[in-house]
């Protein structure tokens, strides 16, 4: 465990859990994870030796997107349990030098919110809260299309306008041009900072600023509008982050800031997470998650994803944000697929092994790593075969329309199965018991039937674990200065099995070898620096100095 964690930059040499309440832990039997459940397994958290719990959010919501539809930033959704339980998780935490970081979702709110409730009153002074618009040609203001499937506005028959929803019906969009929209969500987090809270993971915060003239946007020629076009990376996300981090004392307080910016680049990452400026510490980047789909296509064009162009976005990130700015390093969240079904093997053959080298290469990366709960023991995608095992809004909306477009259903649910939401949302397995040991009820989605052998207990017990890899991942970048501060070379960029790098501070020099496929790869001698009396570090396969590569073999040669 790091020292002093909130030092300045304390973020740095930290590894942050991501929790989903609603599948980490049910503690009163209703199928639903909830914060006494969380506290009751830190010990867990303790074990593997992280420094920081993200939170997915827990206030007051209807749930139509799981929480990420708020209608009380000041409360705790009864079904998680109250704002007692939230303070005992966060003593909890401290209790472990473990840091507690809420998830932040002001970009929209639930339409039951009261701003918006009033909001809807023509007449009311929040009106201009939201993005109230009058019908264009008797149809929607603009063409921009929701993300989760149809138009982004939804007509209102009581003003005969519509409002704004990038994201559902049930999560209209803040009008952030108007200034007390901003000072009211200060205050709320500033009310969160008092509470204990140690920082904020800020969802899609690149969508805070849209161009107020709701430009119109042109589809690609021969498809649909995607989704994000024309409403993120406004001309005022700079301000208004440099606002928000001096009237919260983001940076003055040491609170560590992560936001969720998809459609970023390295250059805007570079300049929000510049400390010069004062707005974020790092950002959630979308690339390499996109990777895998059709170029434009959007995420349900399914396309092999060939090794170099992952390692090379990768690596365009390290290097883009080597002298200025920090990274965030993920394979896996609760809207993402399961790294080790995604971009490992799941097979019973390779899991372990795959799922150990994903984690080597990405926890020797320089940035800060995030793991989402469950990535740790090796946890695989849902293996859902009918509609009906689905829960998430996407999924179900993609389902209806993509079959009301006459996509052949096959096709849908291949898509949903490599990609749906609920992949990662199934429940967290403990134990090979009834339902993983996550409720003594019946779940919301069903627990995997893999955990008969991929669950907690049985990895703690076992030293050659996925989850004790992540164990030792997690200590290395704790007690080996080149991990966190490393300079980042990549190296055989072309080689299409092999990730291979190096870190370097002065003569310390740590190179990592993975062979990211299931058929064995060899490197050639001399392509890459002579291992002689280098020490060998974490390796998948036990410690050997052969250039011919088992299948998911790595490790990592220190000299
Ligand atoms: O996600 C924002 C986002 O753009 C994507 O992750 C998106 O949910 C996904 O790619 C859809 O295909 C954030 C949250 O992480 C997500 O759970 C919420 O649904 C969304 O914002 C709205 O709050």
């Amino acid at each position: 465990m790091t020292a002093d964690l909130r030092a300045p930059g304390w973020w740095r040499d930290a590894v942050v859990y991501q929790v989903y309440p609603r599948s980490f832990q049910d503690s009163d039997g209703d199928g639903i994870g909830d914060l006494p459940g969380i506290t009751s397994r830190l010990d867990h958290l303790g074990l593997l030796g992280v420094d920081v719990l993200w939170l997915s959010p827990v206030y007051r919501s209807p749930m139509d997107d799981n929480g990420y539809d708020i209608s009380d930033y000041d409360d705790v959704d009864p079904l998680f349990g109250t704002l007692a339980d939230l303070d005992d998780l966060v003593a909890g935490c401290h209790q472990r030098g473990i840091r507690l970081v809420m998830d932040l979702v002001v970009n929209h709110t639930s339409d039951e919110h009261a701003w918006f409730q009033e909001s809807r009153d023509p007449a009311s002074p929040k009106r201009d809260w939201y993005w109230w618009r009058p019908p264009r040609d008797g149809g929607p203001p603009t063409n921009w299309e929701s993300v989760f499937s149809g138009p982004a506005w939804e007509y209102d028959e009581r003003s005969g306008e519509y409002y704004l929803h990038v994201f559902s019906p049930k999560q209209p969009d803040l009008n952030w041009e108007n200034p007390e929209v901003r000072e009211a969500v200060y205050a709320m987090m500033r009310r969160w900072v008092a509470r204990g809270v140690d920082g904020f993971r800020m969802d899609v915060i690149n969508l805070i600023s849209k161009d107020p003239s709701l430009p119109e946007v042109a589809p690609p020629p021969g498809r649909a509008l995607g989704p994000l076009q024309g409403v993120s990376n406004g001309p005022r996300l700079h301000e208004f982050l440099q606002e928000m981090n001096r009237e919260v004392g983001l940076t003055e307080h040491h609170l560590l800031t992560v936001g969720e910016m998809p459609g970023s680049t390295v250059a805007l990452a570079r300049e929000v997470t510049d400390p010069a400026r004062r707005e974020l510490d790092m950002v959630f980047t979308f690339e390499h998650v996109g990777l895998d789909e059709q170029p434009g296509e959007g995420k349900w064009a399914l396309r092999g994803l060939p090794l170099p162009e992952l390692k090379a976005n990768l690596a365009g990130w390290q290097e883009g944000l080597a002298d200025v700015g920090w990274n965030s390093l993920y394979w896996d969240n609760h809207d993402q697929p399961r790294a080790v079904s995604r971009f490992g093997d799941d097979s019973p053959e390779h899991r372990v092994a795959s799922a150990k080298t994903l984690a080597t290469v990405l926890h020797l990366h320089r940035g800060t790593p995030y793991v989402y709960q469950g990535e740790e023991l090796g946890m695989t995608n849902a293996g859902f075969s009918s509609i009906e095992e689905y829960a998430d809004l996407e999924s179900l909306n993609l389902h209806r329309d993509a079959l009301a477009r006459g996509l052949p259903e096959a096709q849908v649910m291949r898509s949903l199965g490599t990609k749906g939401r609920d992949n990662a949302r199934t429940p967290m397995q403990w134990t090979s018991g009834e339902h993983g040991g996550f409720t003594t009820g019946t779940p919301w989605l069903p627990a995997h039937a893999n955990r008969d052998v991929v669950n907690a207990e049985a990895a703690v017990a076992d030293p050659d674990s996925v989850f004790h890899h992540y164990r030792r991942l997690i200590e290395l970048r704790h007690t080996e200065p080149v991990v966190v501060d490393g300079r980042f070379t990549l190296l055989l960029p072309d080689h299409p099995q092999v990730w291979v790098f190096t870190r370097t501070v002065a003569d310390r020099v740590l190179l990592v070898l993975a062979n990211c496929s299931s058929t064995p790869a060899t490197i050639e001698v001399g392509s890459i620096p002579d291992l002689t009396g280098s020490e060998v570090l974490l390796p998948t396969h036990g410690p050997s100095y052969d250039l011919r590569l088992r299948p998911w073999e790595s490790r990592i040669h220190r000299r």
